[in-house]
């Protein structure tokens, strides 16, 4: 049997083929943003990657390189010079923008830890300002570029919705971000832009490096969820492949859940809760 091979770059129909993305929030191979990067990138998409910080460039840029992507720039969500300038050069690398991947988040590490009545004002604006109005920021300097229609989407998890320990004022910044999909997605939808969200279990990156707990929310979720399994990158990027090809078309201001079926539980119990219970 004679097997042989085709570069994936010769392969003819990537659903992401001729589309030209932006994604910002890359920080390291665990990033929800790589895992969406990487399957952008299998269906034929050109990729522009952004990134928050110094430190975080010897680790995005042997990815970039990975996917063949050379428009690498560092950008502070919260510094509009700084976004002006990545837009700029998206405009005149790419001409049109078809995607946009916002995956930011940023609170204060106190205010992940203690009660959320004891929330600083600034803490409280730093987590509101980097995770929600950047969305904003983004939005309104991609739309222009977006001349053909497009794709937003961005991150969420459950704790916008429902109480989760410690989550605090990250949740109060999630629930605005969900919301500011509807408005966005209400006034970008003439233009024939698309804005989604996409609320993803817990997943072990960068971002949730350190946090008290995790390991045990982790196992938590893994048992009680329907799916019986944690929720990987690779998951979530597959969900924001469908949104940013056009096998998302009339997909818009949504909340989509990618977290095997946690969300739907009325009820979670680990399996040797279960197995007390007799039902299982
Ligand atoms: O949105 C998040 C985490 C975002 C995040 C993480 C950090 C850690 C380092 C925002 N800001 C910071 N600031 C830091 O200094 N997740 C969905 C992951 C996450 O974080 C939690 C969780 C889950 C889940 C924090 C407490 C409880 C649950």
């Amino acid at each position: 049997m004679a097997a042989f091979f085709i570069d994936k770059e010769f392969l003819p129909m990537g659903l992401m083929d001729g589309k030209n993305a932006l994604i910002f929030g890359l920080a390291n191979n665990k990033s929800i943003a790589w895992g969406i990067t990487q399957k952008l990138h299998a269906e034929g998409a050109t990729l522009g990657l952004s990134y928050a910080i110094p430190q975080l460039e010897k680790r995005v840029f042997p990815l970039a390189e990975e996917v063949g992507c050379t428009f690498v720039e560092r950008a502070d969500a919260n510094n509009d010079d700084e976004l002006d300038a990545v837009f700029a050069k998206a405009k005149n690398t790419f001409g049109r923008l078809d995607v946009l991947v916002h995956a930011i988040a940023y609170a204060e590490r106190e205010d992940l830890a203690g009660n959320y009545v004891d929330t600083s004002r600034k803490g409280f604006i730093t987590a509101l300002e980097t995770s929600a109005y950047s969305l904003v920021a983004l939005a309104r300097r991609a739309a222009p570029l977006m001349t053909d229609g497009g794709s937003i989407i961005t991150l969420s998890y459950y704790g916008a919705e429902k109480v989760m320990p410690r989550y605090n004022v990250m949740a109060i910044a999630k629930a605005a971000l969900e919301c500011s999909v509807r408005y966005l997605a209400a006034e970008l939808g003439p233009s024939g832009i698309r804005v989604n969200a996409i609320s993803a279990g817990p997943i072990k990156t960068l971002a949730a490096s350190g946090i008290a707990g995790f390991r045990t929310m982790l196992k938590y979720s893994e048992e009680a969820a329907p799916l019986r399994r944690l929720v990987t990158q690779e998951d979530v990027g597959n969900t924001a492949l469908w949104l940013a090809s056009d096998l998302g078309s009339a997909v818009t201001g949504e909340t989509i859940y990618v977290d095997a079926g946690y969300n739907i539980l009325g009820l979670t119990m680990t399996h040797e809760q279960r197995e007390m219970f007799n039902l299982e």
